[in-house]
C-alpha cells in the first residue's frame, strides 16, 4: 500500500522495517482527514517482508493532533460522529497491525497526536517530547480513541488533570507514569526506535502477532476466559514449524542465550 500515500505520509524502508514518516511540518503535522485515511491504508495493508514499522514526525514536532481547520464550520452531528469513528478504524488498524509498531516521539504529541501514539505499541520519547491533551481549551473532545487507550497507559486522573488544567507532562514525567517505554536524548529518537524494531522483526512471526492480537484481548478477559485463550495460543505458537526450529535451535546450543545488561 505504498502507490497510495498521501504527500503528508512518507515511506522508507530497511530492511524488514517500514519507516514512516508524518510530512506536514508547517502544520506540525496536524492529521487532516488525507493522512488518517492514509494512515489506514497503509495498515491494513503493508508492503510485502516488512516486519515492524516506526512511525515519526518531520520537523520539530511528532503531531499537533486534529486539523482544527477540519472541524470547523456548519455544526452537523452525524458527519461528526463519522469523522471520530474513521479515526477510531485508522487507529484500530495501528493497534491490530500485523506487525509491532514503535513511535518516535519529539515535540508536541498533543491531542491526536498523543492518541495517535497510544494507538502504537512501543513509544520511544526523545527529551524535546511533550504531552497535552488540550481538548478541553479547544472546546471539543478525544475522538481519536485517546479516552480508551491514553487512561490505560497514565491513568484516568492524570487524563482528567491535562484534560482540565492544560498541565503538559515532560518527556521524562511522561515516561515515568507510563506514556512512554524509553526515553533517550533528543535526536536519538529513531536511531533507537529502528534498533528496538529490528529486534522485534527478528522474533517468531507468530509469536508477535500473539503479542500484538492475543495479549490484549486476554488481558480485558476474565480470568478463566484469558487463561484458557492463553493456552489455545501456546499451542498454535508452538506447533510452527518457525517455533520448532527455534526451539532445537537452542538446545542444540546454536541460539543466542538471554543477555542482561
Ligand atoms: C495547526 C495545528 C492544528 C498547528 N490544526 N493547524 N491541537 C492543538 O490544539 C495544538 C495546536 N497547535 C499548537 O499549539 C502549536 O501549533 C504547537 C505548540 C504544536 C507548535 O507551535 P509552533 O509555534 O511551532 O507552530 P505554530 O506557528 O503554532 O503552527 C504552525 C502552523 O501550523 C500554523 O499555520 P500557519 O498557516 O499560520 O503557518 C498553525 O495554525 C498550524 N497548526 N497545529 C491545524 N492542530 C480526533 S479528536 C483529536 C482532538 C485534538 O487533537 S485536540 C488538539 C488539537
Amino acid at each position: 500500500m505504498t502507490d497510495h500515500l498521501p504527500p503528508t505520509l512518507v515511506l522508507e524502508r530497511d530492511g524488514p522495517v517500514a519507516l514512516l514518516a508524518l510530512n506536514r511540518a508547517e502544520k506540525r503535522n496536524a492529521l487532516d482527514d488525507r493522512t488518517i485515511l492514509g494512515l489506514a491504508a497503509f495498515f491494513r495493508n503493508l508492503p510485502e517482508g516488512i516486519r515492524a514499522v516506526v512511525l515519526h514526525g518531520r520537523g520539530d514536532h511528532f503531531c499537533a493532533g486534529l486539523d482544527l481547520g477540519e472541524v470547523t464550520g456548519e455544526p452537523d452531528l452525524f458527519k461528526g460522529i463519522l469523522h471520530s469513528r474513521m479515526w477510531h478504524e485508522a487507529f484500530r488498524a495501528i493497534q491490530y497491525a500485523s506487525v509491532p509498531v514503535f513511535t518516535v516521539l519529539h515535540g508536541a504529541v498533543v491531542g491526536g497526536g498523543f492518541e495517535l501514539a497510544a494507538a502504537s505499541h512501543i513509544r520511544v520519547a526523545e527529551a524535546s517530547a511533550y504531552f497535552a491533551l488540550p481538548e478541553g481549551q479547544r472546546g471539543i473532545f478525544l475522538g481519536g480513541g485517546g479516552s480508551m487507550r491514553i487512561p490505560r497507559l497514565i491513568g484516568v486522573p492524570m487524563v482528567q488533570d491535562l484534560m482540565l488544567t492544560g498541565r503538559t507532562l515532560s518527556a521524562e514525567e511522561g515516561h515515568r507514569m507510563g506514556a512512554a517505554q524509553y526515553l533517550v536524548p533528543g535526536g536519538q529518537g529513531r536511531a533507537k526506535a529502528l534498533e528496538l524494531a529490528h529486534k522485534a522483526a527478528g522474533n517468531a512471526r507468530m509469536t508477535n502477532y500473539a503479542v500484538l492480537q492475543a495479549l490484549p484481548h486476554i488481558a480485558e478477559s476474565s480470568p478463566e476466559a484469558g487463561l484458557f485463550t492463553e493456552s489455545l495460543m501456546a499451542a498454535i505458537a508452538e506447533a510452527t514449524p518457525e517455533a520448532q526450529e527455534r526451539l532445537r535451535a537452542f538446545l542444540e546450543k546454536r541460539a543466542r542465550k538471554i543477555t542482561h545488561g
